[in-house]
C-alpha cells in the first residue's frame, strides 16, 4: 500500500503535479457540505495505477456539479450583458401616475439593466445584424417594474401569436443548426416576406441601427403603447423612450464583420471598461403621452407595435435619468439569472391592449419558470425585490425566503403573527377600462398599413444611411439561395419607396422588377419627415466616451504623442496604444510607451478614429506588414478619421491612400503639436467622415 505523504506549502506530489496548500491567507477548501478537502489533484483509485473508486465522494461531488452548471438560454436575448445602476427622478409626476418611483424630485431608485441580442445563441458575437434587448429592472419600493424594451421602437409582428414563427426563422434551421446569430438567411426572409406587417420593423433592422457601436449610444423603446395611472384613478397613454447622454452612434457593415472576427465581445467589453473608468453609461427615460382622443385620431393604431408615434407628433416628457455605475459581481448569478417579466409592473403603470404585450405577459413568467428551475426564481437576489415582500406563496423547488408561524392563509383570525393583508388603498388596480366584445380571432383593420411608416422612416434619414439601408437589403437578400424570395421582398420594398425598391433589385441583379406587392391598405406618401428617426441627425457633439486608437513604433515623436493623449483626455475619450510587440516602444523622448495591443490583436476597426505616429528608424519593414497595412486601409474605408505625421507618409502608399486624402486624413505637425492635435480631436467628434462615401 502506497504510504500517505503530508503535504506542507506549495509543493509537488509523486506525479509531479502542484498541491497548492491553504495558509493564512488562502482558506481551507471544502465540499459544499463544508467537509475539508485534503487533495485537489487526484481522485480516491486503488492503487495509483488502479481504476477508480466509486466512493470517492470528493470527486463526485466536484463532477456532478459541474455537470449541472448550465441552465437554458434564453429563447431569444441569449447573448446579453448588464449592469447595475440607479434611476433619478427628475420631478413629483403625481398628476401623470402614482408609481413610487416618480413621486419625489432627486429621488434614486436602484435598476439593473440588460442589453441584449436577439437571434444569436449565448456564445455569438456582439455585433451581428440585429435588433437589441434594452430591458431594465427597476426595484422600486413599491415593487419591481420591469420595463423590457428594444433599440428600436417597433416589432416584426402584431400579434404574440407569430411570435414561435419569428424565432425560428431568424435562428438556425432545425435540420444544420446555421446559420448562427444573422438574418442573412433563406428562413428568415421567407418568412418576412410573407409577413407585410414586418416591412416597417424590416427598415430600422437594415438601418445601422441594427448595428450599433455599443448599448451606451443606442436608444431604447417600451415599443408597446401603456398607460399610467395617477391616484385618482385617471389614465393617460405613455410610450416610453430612453436617450443616451453620449448620442446615437453606430458602425459600418464591413467594420462590423471585421468586429465580430477581432472581438467578439465588442459590446461588453466596450461597457464593462466604461464603467470601470468611472465613464458611467447614462440615458434619460422620458415619454411620450397621450390621451384617449389623440389615439382615437392617430393615423395608425396605438396598440400595433408595428407601428410609432413620430417624436414631432407628441413631444417626450423627460421623467429621469439611468446612470449605470457598477459592473457585476458575477455574471452568472446576476446577468444569466436575471429573469425580465413584461408582467413585472407595479401601481400607476398599466398594460394597453397591444396583442404583442398581452402575450408577452404569459411568455415571460413562463419561460423563466423554465430557465430558473421552478417557481422561487423571484428569490435569487437579482430577481427579489428591495421592497418588503409579504403573501401567502410557499414551498416549491430551492424555496429560500419561507415564512415563520402557523398562518399561510387568509382571511384567517389569527392574533399572533396573522400575517399581510389586502390594502385597498396602495393596492395595485388595473385601469377600469371598458371593455366588450365578441370573442373573435381577427385582426383590427386599423392594423392593415404596414407600409406607410416604413416610407416615413426611410424619407426621415440621410442620404448615407439611405445607402446603407440598401447596401444592408442587398447584402442579407444575396445570401438567400432563392431567387423567387429575394423578388418577394422587393416587391415590398416597392410599396415603401421606389427608389430604394430599384437600388435593391438593380444590385441583386434582378433582370425584371416584380409587381408591388398587394397592399391590405393603400401606402400613404404624405407623412413628414422625422428627424428623430435618423442617427446622424442624432450624433454627440464631442468625441466624449470614444476611442482613439494611436499606432506607435519605437522613436515615435514624443511631442506629438503627448499632445494627442492630452487633447483625447479633454475631451473625456480614450487612447489606446497598438504597437508592433505588446511590449510597447521607445519614443524619441527615449521614454518607454507601453502598448494595449499588439498591431495583429488591435485592428482599426476597434477604435473610433486613428492615429498612425510611427517613429522613422524602421518604416521600410513597418510599410511591409499586413496587418498595419490593413489598419490604415479599413480606417479609409470605415470612414473614419485619421491623424498621421510626417514619418506615416510612406505607410500610405501601401495602404491605397496616399492619392485619396481627404478632409477626414488630419495632419498632425510636431512643431505644432498641440494645436494640430487639439484640432484633429475636435474633428473626430463628427465621429465619420462621411463625405468619403
Ligand atoms: Fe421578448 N422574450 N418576446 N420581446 N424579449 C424574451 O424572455 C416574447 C418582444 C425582449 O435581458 C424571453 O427571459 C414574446 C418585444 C427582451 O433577459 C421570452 C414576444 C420586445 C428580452 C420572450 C416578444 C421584446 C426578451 C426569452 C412576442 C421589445 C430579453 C427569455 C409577443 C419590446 C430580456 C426571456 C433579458 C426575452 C417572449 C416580443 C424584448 C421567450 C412571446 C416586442 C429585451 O419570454
Amino acid at each position: 500500500m502506497a504510504e500517505r505523504k503530508k503535504p506542507s506549502g506549495n509543493n509537488h506530489g509523486q506525479g509531479g503535479e502542484l498541491h497548492q496548500q491553504a495558509d493564512s491567507t488562502h482558506p481551507t477548501m471544502t465540499t459544499q457540505q463544508g467537509a475539508p478537502v485534503a487533495d485537489d489533484q487526484n481522485s480516491l483509485r486503488a492503487g495509483s495505477r488502479g481504476p477508480g473508486l466509486l466512493e470517492d465522494q470528493v470527486m463526485r461531488e466536484k463532477i456532478f456539479h459541474f455537470d449541472h452548471e448550465r441552465i437554458p438560454e434564453r429563447v431569444v436575448h441569449a447573448r446579453g450583458v448588464g449592469f447595475h445602476g440607479y434611476f433619478e427622478n427628475y420631478a413629483d409626476q403625481a398628476q401623470l401616475t402614482s408609481a413610487d418611483l416618480f413621486q419625489r424630485a432627486g429621488e434614486q431608485t436602484p435598476v439593473f439593466a440588460r442589453f441584449s441580442t436577439v437571434a444569436g445563441n449565448k456564445g455569438s458575437a456582439d455585433v451581428p445584424r440585429d435588433a437589441r434587448g434594452f430591458a431594465v429592472k427597476f426595484y422600486t419600493r413599491k415593487g419591481n417594474w420591469d420595463l423590457v424594451g428594444n433599440n428600436i421602437p417597433v416589432f416584426f409582428i402584431q400579434d404574440a401569436m407569430k411570435f414561435p414563427d419569428l424565432v425560428h426563422a431568424v435562428k438556425e434551421a432545425p435540420d444544420r443548426g446555421f446559420p448562427q446569430a444573422q438574418s442573412a438567411h433563406d428562413n428568415f426572409w421567407d418568412f418576412v416576406s410573407l409577413m407585410p406587417e414586418s416591412t416597417h420593423m424590416l427598415m430600422w433592422v437594415m438601418s445601422d441601427r441594427g448595428i450599433p457601436r455599443s448599448p451606451r449610444f443606442m436608444e431604447g423603446f417600451g415599443v408597446h403603447t401603456f398607460r399610467f395611472v395617477n391616484a385618482q384613478g385617471e389614465s393617460q397613454f405613455v410610450k416610453f423612450h430612453w436617450k443616451p447622454k453620449r448620442g446615437l452612434q453606430s458602425v459600418v457593415w464591413n467594420e462590423a464583420l471585421k468586429i465580430n472576427g477581432a472581438d467578439p465581445d465588442f459590446h461588453r467589453r466596450d461597457m464593462w471598461d466604461a464603467i470601470q473608468r468611472g465613464d458611467y453609461p447614462e440615458w434619460e427615460l422620458g415619454v411620450q403621452i397621450f390621451d384617449e382622443e389623440f389615439a382615437e385620431n392617430f393615423e395608425f393604431d396605438i396598440l400595433d407595435a408595428t407601428k410609432l408615434i413620430p417624436e414631432e407628433q407628441v413631444p417626450i416628457t423627460p421623467l429621469g435619468k439611468m446612470v449605470l455605475n457598477r459592473v457585476v459581481d458575477n455574471f452568472f448569478a446576476e446577468t444569466e439569472q436575471a429573469a425580465f417579466c413584461t408582467q413585472n409592473i407595479v401601481p400607476g403603470i398599466d398594460h394597453s391592449n397591444d396583442p404583442l404585450l398581452q402575450g408577452r405577459n404569459f411568455s415571460y413568467l413562463d419561460t423563466q419558470t423554465k430557465r430558473l428551475g421552478g417557481p422561487n426564481f423571484t428569490h435569487i437576489p437579482i430577481n427579489a425585490p428591495k421592497c418588503p415582500v409579504h403573501h401567502f406563496q410557499q414551498d416549491g423547488h430551492m424555496a429560500m425566503t419561507n415564512p415563520k408561524g402557523r398562518v399561510n392563509y387568509e382571511p384567517n383570525s389569527w392574533e399572533d403573527n396573522p400575517g399581510p393583508r389586502e390594502d385597498q388603498q396602495q393596492g395595485f388596480h388595473s385601469y377600469p377600462e371598458p371593455v366588450e366584445g365578441q370573442k373573435v380571432r381577427e385582426r383590427s383593420p386599423t392594423f392593415a398599413d404596414h407600409y406607410s411608416q416604413a416610407y416615413q422612416f426611410y424619407i426621415s434619414q440621410t442620404d448615407v444611411e439611405k445607402a446603407h439601408i440598401a447596401a444592408a437589403f442587398v447584402f442579407e437578400l444575396s445570401k438567400v439561395e432563392r431567387e423567387d424570395i429575394r423578388v418577394r421582398m422587393v416587391a415590398h420594398l416597392l410599396n415603401v419607396d421606389t427608389d430604394l425598391a430599384h437600388k435593391v433589385a438593380d444590385d441583386l441583379g434582378l433582370k425584371k422588377l416584380p409587381d408591388a406587392a398587394k397592399a391590405a391598405a393603400k401606402p400613404r406618401k404624405d407623412l413628414p419627415i422625422s428627424d428623430a428617426l435618423s442617427i446622424l441627425k442624432n450624433g454627440p457633439q464631442s468625441f466624449g466616451g470614444r476611442k482613439l486608437g494611436v499606432f506607435v513604433s519605437n522613436g515615435t515623436d514624443a511631442d506629438t504623442f503627448d499632445a494627442l493623449k492630452a487633447a483625447v483626455k479633454n475631451q473625456g475619450a480614450v487612447l489606446a496604444v497598438i504597437a508592433p510587440t505588446i511590449g510597447g516602444v521607445t519614443d524619441s523622448g527615449g521614454r518607454q510607451i507601453a502598448a494595449n495591443e499588439k498591431i495583429d490583436g488591435g485592428p482599426s476597426v476597434l477604435f473610433d478614429a486613428v492615429a498612425i505616429l510611427p517613429g522613422s528608424d524602421d518604416i521600410a519593414e513597418l510599410a511591409k506588414h499586413p496587418a498595419l497595412r490593413d489598419f490604415i486601409t479599413d480606417a479609409f474605408t470605415h470612414c473614419k478619421f485619421i491623424g498621421f505625421n510626417k514619418a506615416a507618409e510612406p505607410l500610405l502608399d501601401p495602404a491605397g491612400i496616399s492619392s485619396r486624402l481627404d478632409g477626414g486624413c488630419v495632419r498632425l505637425d510636431s512643431a505644432k503639436a498641440e494645436k494640430t492635435c487639439t484640432g484633429f480631436i475636435d474633428h473626430c467628434a463628427a465621429l465619420r467622415f462621411w463625405a468619403r462615401e
